[in-house]
């Protein structure tokens, strides 16, 4: 018999949601998508339903007779205070807690890079490392990974934290050499997320098969994750691209690159661990 259990995929018409939709589509038919607005070319398979994270009772009527929540949803990149605050902040605890108050039983969250920004170029990370986020939409990936912790332990919810690189078709720059993640590699750990039955509370590197990795991403190998992008393959791209952009005397030195740099007041020998 078919698998009619539904999956909510929240931020269905950003960057990632555009990127990774029809891949999802395939693997699983009858995904309901949800955002602020409706995703252009919605599937014959795809449902949608709109949602404000701001809204407790708009994100609980999304989230209504879900099994799993892929959680893609919020601002992604660097913002004013009550632009975070909103959105990541009060938006990730609503769906949370809608989530918990629905019985949902898995949750993969769309964590990033910069909950760990401060971390050194040159210094190898796992996932099990103290945050060093780089910038208030840093903060807030760390709030929503403390917070799935919180529902992992006190609620025993399967929790996976993707702390996502930069997804694309290619690495945009040298700094992506490091962290890039290809759509279809994204899709592989969702699917772990939304499958492996050992899940209880995890944070995996969202990043391909690359050469010039910061991260040791053991933990989503060890759950099956086999990535297939390989970043070197588009090294020239990448280089050619880095030499139209300036160089950052902060950003340069640390895993979050521009998220460092912006608004910097420290000596950066007093930054980051
Ligand atoms: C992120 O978290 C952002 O969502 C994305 O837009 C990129 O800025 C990415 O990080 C990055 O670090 O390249």
């Amino acid at each position: 018999m078919a698998d009619v259990r539904k999956i909510l995929f929240t931020g269905a018409a950003g960057g990632i949601g555009t990127m990774t939709r029809p891949l999802l589509a395939r693997l699983y038919p009858g995904l309901v998508l949800s955002d602020m607005v409706r995703p252009k070319d919605l599937l014959p398979s795809e449902t949608f339903v709109a949602a404000d994270l701001t809204k407790p009772d708009e994100v609980a009527a999304a989230v209504q007779g879900a099994h799993s929540v892929v959680h893609f949803g919020g601002f992604s990149v660097e913002g004013p205070w009550d632009t975070i605050l909103q959105a990541n902040i009060i938006g990730c605890y609503n769906m949370f807690e809608a989530a918990r108050a629905a019985g949902v039983k898995r949750l993969i969250f769309a964590s990033s890079n910069h909950a760990i920004g401060f971390y050194p170029r040159k210094r190898r990370i796992g996932s099990d490392v103290t945050v060093r986020p780089d910038s208030r939409y840093g903060v807030s990936k760390a709030f929503g990974e403390a917070l799935g912790a919180m529902y992992a332990d006190k609620h025993g919810m399967a929790v996976t934290c993707l702390r996502i690189g930069n997804v694309g078709p290619k690495p945009l720059d040298v700094r992506r050499l490091s962290i890039w993640i290809s759509p279809e590699d994204i899709v592989q750990l969702i699917g772990i997320g939304l499958e492996h039955p050992d899940i209880r509370y995890e944070i995996f590197y969202g990043a391909s098969d690359n050469k010039a990795g910061w991260w040791d991403n053991s933990r989503a190998e060890a759950l099956g994750y086999r990535p297939i992008g390989k970043s070197e393959d588009h090294r020239a791209h990448a280089e050619a691209e880095q030499a139209k952009i300036g160089p950052d005397p902060v950003g340069d030195l640390f895993q979050g690159g521009t998220f460092c740099s912006a608004e910097f007041t420290n000596d950066v020998k007093r930054a980051g661990p």
